[in-house]
């Protein structure tokens, strides 16, 4: 019996020896977003998937959950630091809720455009942050994608010119205080609801608008319940590609590099794509019927930096920031 045993344990050795070889040992890496299948910052995540099949053949297994059916948005960041989801693309104000510094990042007419934005988060003050990131929440930014220049996006006619206009205007914002200040900020109510429902909350009117890139207002279809969109720009926004540090850290140094490069790739395909439908999405915003037009955006620009000057989140700022980011060219 103990030889019998003694052969079935070496037998059991040997296929667990051969196992290593198999794709079943390749490393999972399961991805989460509120991205709708046909926005590009969804779009980007096969990119993202196939740039890294291409440079690491079998040694990774990219799963892309869209729609929120993984994770709930906002609650990515929380699954990565317990180990339940590999990567994510996370907001400045995900990161704000954790660590009080980045809710500068969530400040609307801070950031000019997306070069800017590249410039600022590829640079020395990226450094800065991002390591913050790392050693606070054990998460590991990976690339900085341009989500685009938010705009109001509403179901009533009435024009708006200055952010009195929008008093008593129900704007749904993201759920977090960081995106309901800025709702506050730029005049309106703000109403929080997650991004998967702001379609039926314009039909229904559960909320007068919603902000969003153009890119989004097209590909999430918000375009068909609403009458008008203000150009605003009043936030360059942000998605940070990113993984938990529990599964980085169990990368090889060449592993690293390889996925870092892919993330490059895909985030270069978001924002190229991104940016060139920005320019172009205007007239077909017109087409579809609705009114697309610019306020005044001085207005909108004064309120909106005088409120987060003055706000709680300023107190939290590291000295200078603000000058800092400003001066990057
Ligand atoms: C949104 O809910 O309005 C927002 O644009 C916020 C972003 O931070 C990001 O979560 C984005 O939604 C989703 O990726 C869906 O496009």
């Amino acid at each position: 019996i103990t030889r019998r045993i003694a052969m079935i344990a070496a037998a059991g050795a040997l296929m667990a020896g051969a196992m290593p070889a198999l794709a079943a040992d390749a490393i999972k890496l399961r991805i989460s977003t509120p991205a709708v299948e046909s926005d590009w910052h969804a779009k980007m995540l096969p990119v993202f998937k196939d740039e890294l099949e291409k440079l690491a053949p079998g040694q990774f297994d990219v799963e892309i959950h869209l729609n929120a059916t993984l994770f709930k948005q906002g609650t990515e960041p929380a699954a990565m630091q317990r180990g339940n989801l590999d990567m994510a693309m996370i907001s400045a104000q995900d990161i704000a809720k954790q660590i009080p510094e980045w809710s500068v990042f969530t400040a609307g007419y801070l950031i000019r455009d997306p070069e800017h934005q590249k410039k600022v988060f590829r640079g020395e003050i990226g450094k800065q942050f991002y390591r913050l990131v790392e050693d606070q929440m054990g998460i590991k930014i990976l690339d900085v994608g341009y989500l685009g220049t938010r705009q109001l996006n509403l179901r009533g006619d009435k024009k708006i010119e200055t952010p009195d206009d929008l008093s008593g205007v129900k704007l749904r914002m993201p759920g977090s205080d960081a995106w309901q200040f800025l709702g506050s900020a730029l005049g309106a109510n703000p109403v929080s609801i997650a991004f998967g429902e702001i379609y039926t909350a314009l039909q229904t009117g559960v909320a007068d608008g919603q902000d969003n890139p153009l890119p989004t207002d097209k590909a999430a279809k918000f375009y068909e319940v609403t009458k008008q969109i203000v150009l605003t720009n009043h936030l360059v926004d942000a998605v940070f590609l990113s993984m938990s540090s529990k599964t980085w850290d169990k990368l090889s140094d060449d592993q690293k590099a390889k996925v870092a490069e892919a993330a490059e790739k895909a985030i270069a395909y978001n924002d190229e794509n991104r940016i060139r439908d920005e320019a172009e999405l205007v007239a077909f915003f017109k087409e579809q019927g609705l009114s697309v037009y610019e306020p005044n955006r001085d207005a909108f620009r004064e309120r909106v930096q005088k409120a987060y000057q003055t706000s709680e989140f300023a107190k939290s700022w590291p000295e200078g920031i603000v000058d800092k980011i400003n001066a990057v060219k």
